[in-house]
């Protein structure tokens, strides 16, 4: 089959799963013309067994409530390829949740892993649990519950989760935790640990971190400075809190944050402190950003709703979820003159935006190249494990800057369209690609 016949079969044999499509449908329009090229792809339905995940585990979790009354939610892990090494992908807690969802982040993360240079496979997991509210038993309880059912197909070199939405190191603790106790194994089959027990230093940082360096590699392609520049984020999570700090570390200023109640504007930038309340509200409290002004008056709260329209940006880190940043929010920051955007969140701008920003010619980096910095990590965090060492916060940090480099140079090598513009997704998607179908084409028919 070719690309557009495959997208089409996909539509027809799993309907009702529009994220898995839309993803599906970037990579394809991506890399037509190097299949076209390669007749043997076809022969072999490569792109077919490259889009459909190798399997999938869906189970319920049953826990038990404080009030101890029994609750049950669906839990999922999907294997998508570990053509070029394990399994590797985070784990989602977030009411949304669905196979669509986690089809459409594991297939992403497939090319993500491959860029890394790193050997990582792609999976995601997750469940419409939502940690929202609940008490540490609860979510040490659910935790454990999940893996219970999952541990059997987990492993250091089978398939190693991490976080993402609604999952950071206290619940990797609990899954690691429970894991551990089953397997009757210490390996590295969880990443996102904390230090004490295998963690690496930099994990923690490392998506936010990443993006900027990712950033930085961009801007100095047309030779522009950071410092001064007007930033605005979304989320106020793990990824656009660390995000957030190392902008104002680089002398950037950032003009707003959100949650999933509404944005924080801050017309002039956050203060170092304003931007470490926050923090510490958002990471450790359980607080909501609507608290913020009763704190900071100054800042504006802005209930429901996004801050592309809200605040002139010079540049947009979008670092919450899929598609919330739409068409007309692109047109929008565009109309604001802002001239680069670097996705923390995975495939947080729907096709129509990224449309925009491409026929506009700015700086707009997908992603799964710009937030590969955090599973980057992960692989470092695995390569510490397996060879029973730690290394320090600098030499991660190094590792992960110089990752960050090699991905930004292999968007350009693939993605250079002339003189003054690259293509980020064009260059991301076909790097990607190649190396993955080249160890399927090695491989036989799997
Ligand atoms: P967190 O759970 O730490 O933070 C998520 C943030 O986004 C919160 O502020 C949350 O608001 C907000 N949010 C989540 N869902 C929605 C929604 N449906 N609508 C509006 N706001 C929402 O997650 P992360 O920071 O880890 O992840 C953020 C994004 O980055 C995701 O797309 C994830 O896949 C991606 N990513 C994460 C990596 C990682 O290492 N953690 C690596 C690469 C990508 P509230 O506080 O109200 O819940
Ligand atoms: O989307 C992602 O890359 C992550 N949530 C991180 C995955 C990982 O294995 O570190």
């Amino acid at each position: 089959m070719k690309t557009e016949e495959v997208l089409a079969d996909l539509r027809l044999r799993f309907p009702n799963e529009p994220e898995y499509h839309q993803a599906v449908e970037e990579v394809l329009s991506s890399i037509e013309d190097v299949c076209n090229e390669r007749p043997e792809y076809e022969r072999l339905g490569l792109i077919e067994r490259l889009c459909i995940p190798d399997r999938i585990f869906a189970f319920r979790v049953s826990w038990i409530d404080d009030k101890g009354r029994v609750r049950s939610n669906m839990g999922y892990r999907v294997q998508h390829s570990n053509a070029i090494g394990p399994y590797k992908g985070g784990i989602r807690f977030h009411a949304s949740v669905n196979l669509s969802i986690l089809k459409f982040l594991a297939f992403e993360q497939t090319f993500k892993n491959s860029l890394t240079t790193l050997a990582m496979g792609g999976a995601k997991g997750g469940s419409d649990f939502s940690p929202r509210g609940k008490s540490n038993m609860e979510i040490m309880r659910f935790c454990q519950a999940f893996v219970a059912e999952l541990w059997r197909q987990l492993g250091a070199d089978t398939d190693v989760p991490a976080g993402d939405i609604g999952v950071g190191a206290r619940e990797v603790g609990y899954m690691y935790g429970y894991y551990k106790k089953m397997a009757r194994e210490f390996t590295g089959a969880f990443t996102g640990k904390g230090i004490s027990f295998g963690g690496s230093l930099m994990r923690p940082e490392a998506t936010g971190y990443g993006n900027c360096y990712f950033l930085l590699n961009m801007l100095a392609t047309r030779g522009i400075d950071i410092k001064g520049k007007r930033v605005a984020i979304s989320g106020a999570g793990n990824v656009a809190n660390y995000t957030a700090k190392k902008l104002l570390e680089l002398g950037a200023k950032v003009v707003s944050m959100s949650d999933s109640g509404g944005s924080i504007i801050a017309p002039e930038g956050l203060t170092q402190e304003q931007f470490e309340y926050i923090f510490d509200l958002k990471t450790y409290e359980g607080g909501r950003l609507s608290e913020v002004p009763e704190r900071y008056p100054e800042l504006q709260y802005h209930s429901g709703q996004r801050p592309w329209k809200l605040v002139q940006c010079d540049i947009a880190m979008p670092s919450a979820t899929q598609n919330e940043l739409d068409e007309s929010d692109a047109e929008a920051l565009l109309a604001g003159g802002c001239f680069a955007v670097s996705e923390g969140a995975n495939m947080p701008s729907t096709p129509g935006a990224v449309h925009r920003f491409i026929d506009a010619r700015i700086l707009y980096a997908p992603g799964k190249a710009a937030n590969a910095g955090g599973v980057a990590t992960s692989g470092l965090e695995m390569a510490q494990n397996s060879q029973k060492l730690s290394w320090t916060a600098e030499e991660v940090d190094a590792k992960l800057q110089g990752i960050m480099a090699d991905i930004h140079a292999k968007c350009v090598q693939y993605g250079r369209v002339d003189d003054s513009f690259v293509n980020y997704v064009r260059g991301a998607n076909i790097a990607g690609f190649i190396k993955v179908a080249d160890a399927m084409m090695a491989q036989g028919v799997l």
